[in-house]
């Protein structure tokens, strides 16, 4: 029998990033950093890169004929096997530069969907990446198609290759309704999850890829998630347990990180995993404090949200990596511009004791401490509770219930309604009772969520 050999081949493919800058294009500092870190994550060599400023995109090869000449050049002398540009290229415009280069051409868009595709775990966040790839590519397609209809447009000249592309527009057409059909499929079954196990208020880390979310939520649950200095290091939504002293439990979750420009599809297509952030009470917007970009980065976040339509709502601005700044000035003139924002170091865990308290006061802010008395008979009023409070606890009386409960501000009106007594309980920042204090005997039946953390409860 003949041995068989496989031949791994695993020395990185060598890429050579390109961009174009139109006049009026707001650039940051280094304008290809970005595109390096991408190509980087998903695993190529970065051996050359090439930028040309020009009034105009030329139609067929993006940039100028003699820059992509000189492009030609720089591939052969950095032996590079993948060209990756910023800008996002038409087909026939990687066709044409894949000829006159000699080698694969890739534009942004693709490099993050490839990384996406490489990095998605659980079933719902393949769906979504699956989705995106046929969304990006179905339009390509059409281009296609239509192109070469043109060329065969005489009777009779239905070229195989035309049909061929037909056949693969539909079968792409029908892959994408299953696939739409399936997420939504996943969606509701998500939104009920995360809507059966509110029984904590909950908090969702938002931000720009990089920023140190994982980490953040590594320093403040020791929750043990992935973080590494890598784009997209995290796609899946991850939720633990967060005790904050003197407030109680709050559910934290970790989630997909954005970028400027995130393909449209791909946002849409992760509606799903943003599930918890969509349903949270407060939003932690992380931002890398260390960056020369980090207005832009913090635009951009805002931007994804709302084009998630996640709805605006109570969010605290966290800037984090305060110990890679050099110069007090750059986190002051951040500071200047977001004057409630709350600086930290989650790597050094500093500022997490300011942040805790800012987290529990906005979240105050939404909610109420009650102490309800119930006629038992109140089936309703105590299957509401069960479904929309925090019961801190909870005491069974021959002719009354006392419930000591946390409830959103929007939600108190029942209880009003039909509650027998209710007394609102207030907090000092230290966490002690201000007013409203009463004797309260220990609960019989204490159905407070359990105080352990880095519980995975996703
Ligand atoms: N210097 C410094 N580095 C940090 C800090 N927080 C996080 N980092 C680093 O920043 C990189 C990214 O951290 P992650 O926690 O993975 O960031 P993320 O926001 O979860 O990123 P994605 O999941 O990829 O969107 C890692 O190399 C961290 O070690 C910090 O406070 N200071
Ligand atoms: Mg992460």
């Amino acid at each position: 029998m003949r041995e068989q050999h496989t031949v791994i081949d695993d020395t990185p493919e060598r890429s050579v990033l390109a961009r174009l800058i139109l006049p009026q294009t707001h650039v940051p500092e280094d304008p290809i950093e970005e595109l390096h870190g991408l190509a980087t994550t998903a695993g190529t060599q970065v051996v050359g890169e090439l930028i040309q400023r020009r009034a105009t995109v030329d139609h067929g090869t993006y940039l100028g004929k003699g820059k992509v000449e000189e492009l030609r050049l720089l591939v052969e002398k950095t032996q590079a096997d993948v060209v990756i540009f910023e800008n996002e290229l038409n087909p026939g415009q990687t066709r044409n530069l894949e000829k006159a280069i000699g080698t694969k051409v890739l534009d942004r868009t693709e490099l993050i969907l490839d990384i996406f595709a490489a990095g998605a775990r659980t079933y719902e966040s393949r769906l979504a990446v699956e989705l995106a790839q046929l969304e990006y590519s179905l339009p390509r397609l059409k281009r296609l198609w239509t192109h070469l209809s043109r060329q065969a447009m005489g009777v009779g000249m239905r070229g195989p290759g035309e049909k061929q592309l037909e056949v693969d527009r539909r079968l792409a057409q029908k892959r994408i309704h299953d696939l739409k059909q399936e997420l939504g499929k996943v969606e509701s079954r998500r939104a009920r999850q995360v809507a059966s196990r509110k029984d904590a208020p909950t908090v969702s880390l938002v931000g720009y890829t990089n920023a140190g979310k994982s980490t953040l939520m590594n320093a403040l649950t020791a929750a043990g998630v992935q973080a590494e200095d890598k784009l997209f290091a995290t796609l899946d939504t991850r939720t633990r347990r967060w005790q904050l002293p003197h407030w109680g439990t709050v559910l934290l979750s970790d989630t997909v990180g954005f970028i400027r420009d995130l393909p449209h599809s791909l946002v849409a297509s992760f509606k799903a995993t943003l599930e918890e952030t969509r349903c949270a009470d407060l939003l932690l917007h992380v931002a890398d404090a260390s960056s020369p970009n980090v207005f832009d980065q913090i635009s951009a976040v805002y931007k994804v949200l709302s084009e998630l339509e996640i709805e605006e709502k109570d969010t605290l601005l966290v800037l984090n990596k305060i110990d890679a700044i050099d110069s007090p000035a750059m986190l002051n003139r951040v500071l200047d511009r977001y004057p409630n924002a709350i600086p930290v170091s989650a790597w050094e865990s500093k500022g997490l004791g300011l942040l805790t308290e800012a987290v529990g006061e906005a979240l105050s802010r939404e909610f109420l401490e009650l102490r309800v008395t119930i006629d038992p008979a109140d089936g309703k009023l105590l299957s509401y509770l069960a479904a929309r409070a925090e019961l801190i606890s909870q005491q069974f009386n021959s002719d009354s219930v006392l419930s000591h409960i946390r409830i959103a501000a929007a939600a108190v009106g029942p209880i009003y309604q039909s509650a027998v007594n209710v007394e609102q309980i207030h907090r000092g920042t230290a966490g002690e009772e201000t007013e409203e204090s009463s004797e309260h005997t220990p609960a019989i039946n204490v159905t407070s969520p359990t105080t352990e953390q880095a519980t995975d409860v996703a």
